[in-house]
């Protein structure tokens, strides 16, 4: 049987790698095979775009450019990971997808959503996760809690304007799809964080069981 695929998204800070540990002890509790991996990145080439993408440089970075090339970083996790797991039937869990871009460079850069669709048919073929936590804190706490973290990548370098756009840009997806994304509120303390995680993962457990 095909294999899911959770994704975990949200601006800055969120908490997304420090909730992914807990989500893997949770697929382990599970009995689930499954990969852990994120975009950008995900495959020695994917990486080496990330790390192009994440690089604070002098040269201004075209929006269209930077869409290109996390979709071609995306191309090719598709191809030599995300895809041949859930074939094979692994769970994958992903540290952001396409979310992403539609709330970067959509909405965050004001590429809108019309590009980003395109490519997503192009690359993706139809592929979406199962699963989307959408993590969501207020913008000035995320950045604060990524500078205490580590120096700041070239996204973290932009405005608050941005990042609030960001932040809506990803609530509107989560309104437009319901049934697959769940907002978590991350400004809570990471106890009660990881308990509404657990819930949602609980939950779709459930509903993962009884359409199987
Ligand atoms: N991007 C990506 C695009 O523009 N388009 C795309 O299509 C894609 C795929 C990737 C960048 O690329 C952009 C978006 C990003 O800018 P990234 O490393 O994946 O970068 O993303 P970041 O958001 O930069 O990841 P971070 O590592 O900064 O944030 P996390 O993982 O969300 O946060 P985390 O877990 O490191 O936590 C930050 C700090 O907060 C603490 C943690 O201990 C840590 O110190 N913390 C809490 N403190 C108190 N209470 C809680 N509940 C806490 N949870 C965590």
């Amino acid at each position: 049987m095909r294999g899911k695929f959770i994704t975990i998204e949200g601006t800055e800070g969120v908490g997304k790698t420090t909730n992914i540990e807990f989500i893997q002890s949770w697929l382990e509790q599970k009995k689930v095979g499954f990969v852990c991996t994120r975009e950008p990145g995900g495959t020695p080439l994917a990486e080496q775009i990330r790390e192009l993408l994440l690089t604070p440089r002098e040269e201004t970075v075209a929006g269209i450019a930077e869409l290109l090339l996390m979709f071609a970083g995306r191309a090719q996790h598709l191809h030599h990971v995300i895809e041949p797991e859930l074939t094979k039937g692994a769970w994958v869990l992903c540290d952001r997808f396409t979310d992403a871009t539609y709330a970067y460079q959509g909405a965050g850069r004001n590429m809108g959503s019309d590009l980003i669709t395109q490519l997503e048919m192009l690359v993706q073929n139809g592929l979406k996760p199962d699963l989307t936590l959408i993590l969501d804190i207020p913008v000035a706490l995320g950045l604060k809690r990524a500078s205490e973290r580590s120096k700041p990548d070239r996204f973290e370098q932009e405005q608050l304007e941005f990042f609030e756009r960001v932040r809506q840009g990803y609530l509107s997806i989560a309104a437009g799809d319901p049934d697959r994304c769940v907002v978590i509120d991350a400004s809570k303390p990471l106890n009660d964080v990881r308990t509404d995680i657990c819930a949602a993962l609980d939950a779709f457990w459930a509903s993962s069981e009884a359409s199987s």
